[in-house]
């Protein structure tokens, strides 16, 4: 594919000629222009209603300043960032980053790819992101709780069940939703459905806290079923050790698989025999609790060897690659690697992890690849179901969670496969990346063409 005019000009005149320094959000826009180049030659509608040229500004962008006492008692300053995105298919919905490496140029990406994440999540949800270059690493629990307050003392304001629903993503899990949550409400006097990702006792989900890797597994099952084949006596290589890594690490195990790799932004272990249910027990303590290094799990369990400073891909062969970690994780050589040994399907988990060089290797060689936006969504769908529960004010049992975030994933899989089809190359080879983008933008474009202005 390539760009046509109208998004060649688009693209050049108000996103590189503005923001030259914002390389993830020209990534991702980049991406998403690329797909959309059928659709726009059919359909003059989206460019008469100038929904490009729309699409790629915030509706509003929010930075704040953050201040608070460390256990020193020295006074801190972080940045605090909500980028509302699009509204017209429901209040903006994303997650909230603590990372140091947070900029506008990423949360403007993430945001941007929420827009079409949530639209293809069937549920009426609109896109946003945000966050801090605050880094948890490190710090107790109590500086954890004075920054988490400090954050919400101003997020407040801007956020409400129908406005804005924040919720977790890298640095930004119970811990932290529950910090961020008192503080709501404590401010707020008012027990609002404000954030998803709550803990059980107190208004979340059952199947939440999985939902995105096993969501991840769920996609990639579906692309696999269209070739006969299944998770089933597969070697999986999965970066990261977070959230989404540890659940599709646990479902690809469920389902007949074996794990051979976790990682951290420290390194990697490849464990030949596996990572069962009880090693990943071992995972989960290391990194929810006791918030270690996976390096630590090569000390436990001698069937495991460290990588210090490597990524998964080219550690060992593998028929099945799930990149959870964080954007940029996965580059060209690396896609060649996985390629060459013989990898036949790759499910993103984390958000734009596949370089575009990658993404280009994969389709060449006809690989099953899904892009973030369509296989992560399990994610935001889950918290979706958090917020009908909540607004029920019950809750359904974990088989019922889960069997609708089953569902979902396979509608999704659908929606991306038939647009694909209908709008891709022809032959055999399903463009996920192509089906993904235009099923995503369709809706919320003709919502917004529906809309006026
Ligand atoms: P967590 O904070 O739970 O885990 C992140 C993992 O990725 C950690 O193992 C972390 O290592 C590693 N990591 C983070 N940054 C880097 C880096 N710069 N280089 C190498 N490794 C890194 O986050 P999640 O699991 O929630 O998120 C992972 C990815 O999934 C992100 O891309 C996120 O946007 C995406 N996502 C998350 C969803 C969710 O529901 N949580 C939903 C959809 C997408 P370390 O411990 O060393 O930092
Ligand atoms: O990237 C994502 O979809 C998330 N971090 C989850 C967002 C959400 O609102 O659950």
């Amino acid at each position: 594919m390539s760009l046509n005019d109208y998004s060649q000009r688009v693209l050049q005149e108000c996103v590189i000629n503005k923001y030259p320094w914002e390389k993830e959000f020209i990534q991702s826009v980049t991406e998403v222009f690329d797909s959309l180049t059928p659709l726009l030659d059919r359909e003059s509608k989206y460019e008469k209603n100038r929904i490009l040229e729309r699409i790629v500004v915030p509706e509003r962008t929010i930075l704040f300043r953050v201040q608070w006492v460390d256990d020193k008692g020295q006074i801190q300053v972080n940045d605090g960032y909500r980028v509302q995105f699009n509204s017209a298919i429901g209040p903006y919905k994303g997650g909230l980053r603590f990372h140091p490496s947070v900029n506008l140029s990423i949360l403007k990406f993430l945001g941007f790819e929420q827009i079409f994440k949530n639209s293809l999540t069937t549920l009426p949800m609109g896109g946003g992101k945000g966050g801090s270059n605050f880094d948890p690493k490190g710090k107790s629990d109590r500086e954890v709780m004075a920054f988490c307050q400090a954050f919400m003392r101003e997020l407040y304001r801007h956020i409400g069940p129908s406005i804005d629903v924040p919720a977790g993503d890298i640095g930004v899990g119970k811990r932290e939703i529950g910090y961020l949550f008192g503080q709501y409400r404590r401010i707020r006097d008012s027990y609002d459905s404000v954030l998803t990702g709550k803990a059980l006792e107190w208004g979340g989900s059952l199947v939440r806290p999985e939902a995105t890797g096993y969501g991840d597994v769920y996609f990639a099952s579906e692309m696999l079923a269209t070739r006969g084949e299944s998770f089933d006596g597969k070697k999986v290589l999965v970066s990261g050790s977070g959230n989404v890594a540890q659940h599709a690490c646990e479902k690809a195990t469920q389902l007949g698989a074996k794990v051979l790799t976790l990682s951290d932004s420290n390194g990697t272990i490849l464990d030949k025999d596996g990572i069962d249910a009880e090693k990943l027990a071992f995972v989960k303590d290391l990194k929810n609790n006791r918030r270690g290094r996976m390096k630590e799990y090569a000390d436990k369990f001698p069937t495991a060897q460290y990588f210090e400073g490597a990524r998964p891909w080219t550690l060992a062969p593998c028929d099945i690659a799930l990149p959870c970690a964080t954007q940029n994780e996965l580059n060209g050589e690396e896609a060649k690697v996985l390629v060459a040994n013989g990898c036949m399907c790759v499910g993103e988990g984390a958000n734009m992890p596949s370089t575009p060089e990658a993404v280009a290797c994969f389709q060449a060689n006809k690989l099953l690849f899904s892009p973030g936006k369509a296989s992560n969504a399990g994610g935001v769908a889950t918290s979706g179901l958090e917020m009908s529960q909540n607004a029920m004010r019950l809750s359904w049992s974990a088989e019922e969670v889960d069997q609708k975030l089953h569902g979902i994933m396979k509608s999704i899989h659908n929606a991306a496969y038939t647009a694909a089809k209908e709008y891709g190359p022809k032959g055999d080879y399903v463009d996920y990346v192509l089906g993904a983008n235009i099923a995503g933008f369709r809706k919320v474009a003709n919502a917004m063409v529906d809309q006026g202005i």
